[in-house]
């Protein structure tokens, strides 16, 4: 039995959704609303003390953080493994997913919330609402983080070295593209199901053709991956949220000329 707490639109979920329809596995959805604080919820924190999406339940037991629910997925279950057999293949997979842990997920967060999700905090137009919600994230970094994007938005601190991150993500996906089909080498694996939905967001912040199209093997890469039935039930369909999509490219292109001067002043 496979419980998962997740969000349509959250990244780290859509990693791990794919994971579960790579393996054809069935679970029962909990989807959170995460502008509602449902993930500060009493009941929520007792399985994440985090507070964050996702949360996988598998017979009670909880598993918290995507990368390490996405190898839990490879380990319990049958299936088309998702992890490379060659130790140095498999080694490789890793620096990708680790680099998404280390670095790569808080860049998008940075860009995400400092660009295009502020501008729901400040329609709010109810300061109280903010502080209520900053009070309540439980981590003192990701709470300052979040505050500056609301805050300061476009003159967040971390805006442009997050920006560049993703670039350097894109530059060495496409290096590492050129001479294999996939990320960790001839075969698909956990690397490819990290990295899609934060090359995926770029595109949905209308950054595609600034950053994706410049690069035809991480083009190639993205055709492939979209045309995996795995990509259609766990980013498509019933999660693809297409009014949070609409207001992420209005609010991309709103600050194109301002992102632009950012990923060119380095
Ligand atoms: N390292 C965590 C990160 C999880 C995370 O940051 N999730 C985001 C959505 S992608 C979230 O729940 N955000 C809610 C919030 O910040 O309040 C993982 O990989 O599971």
């Amino acid at each position: 039995m496979l419980e998962l707490y997740h969000n349509a639109m959250s990244v780290c979920a859509q990693k791990v959704r794919l994971a579960l329809a790579e393996k054809g596995l069935e679970w029962t959805s909990h989807h959170m609303n995460l502008r509602n604080k449902e993930q500060f919820s009493e009941a929520y924190l007792a399985l994440n003390p985090n507070g964050v999406v996702p949360t996988l339940v598998h017979d009670g037991e909880p598993i918290i953080e995507s990368t390490i629910i996405n190898e839990f997925i490879d380990d319990a279950f049958a299936g088309a493994p998702l992890r490379p057999e060659d130790p140095v293949r498999r080694a490789h997979m890793r620096y990708w997913t680790r680099q998404l842990d280390d670095t790569i997920h808080a860049a998008t967060s940075v860009v995400t919330l400092s660009i295009a999700i502020r501008h729901q905090f400040l329609e709010l137009h109810d300061e109280k609402a903010i502080e209520e919600l900053l009070a309540a994230v439980p981590n003192a970094k990701r709470r300052a983080s979040k505050r500056f994007g609301i805050e300061k938005g476009m003159d967040h601190p971390e805006l442009q070295s997050s920006l560049l991150r993703l670039e350097k993500m894109l530059d060495n996906m496409e290096d590492a593209l050129r001479t294999a089909r996939w990320l960790a080498g001839p075969d698909f694996s956990l690397a490819d199901i990290g990295l899609v939905p934060y090359v995926l967001r770029l595109d949905h912040l209308g950054l595609g053709n600034l950053t994706i199209e410049r690069r035809p093997n991480v083009c190639r890469w993205l055709d492939a991956m979209r045309s995996r039935k795995s990509y259609e039930e766990a980013i498509l369909g019933r999660w693809d949220d297409q009014a949070y999509v609409a207001n992420l490219k209005e609010k991309g292109a709103q600050a194109r000329e301002a992102i632009l001067l950012r990923m060119l002043s380095r």
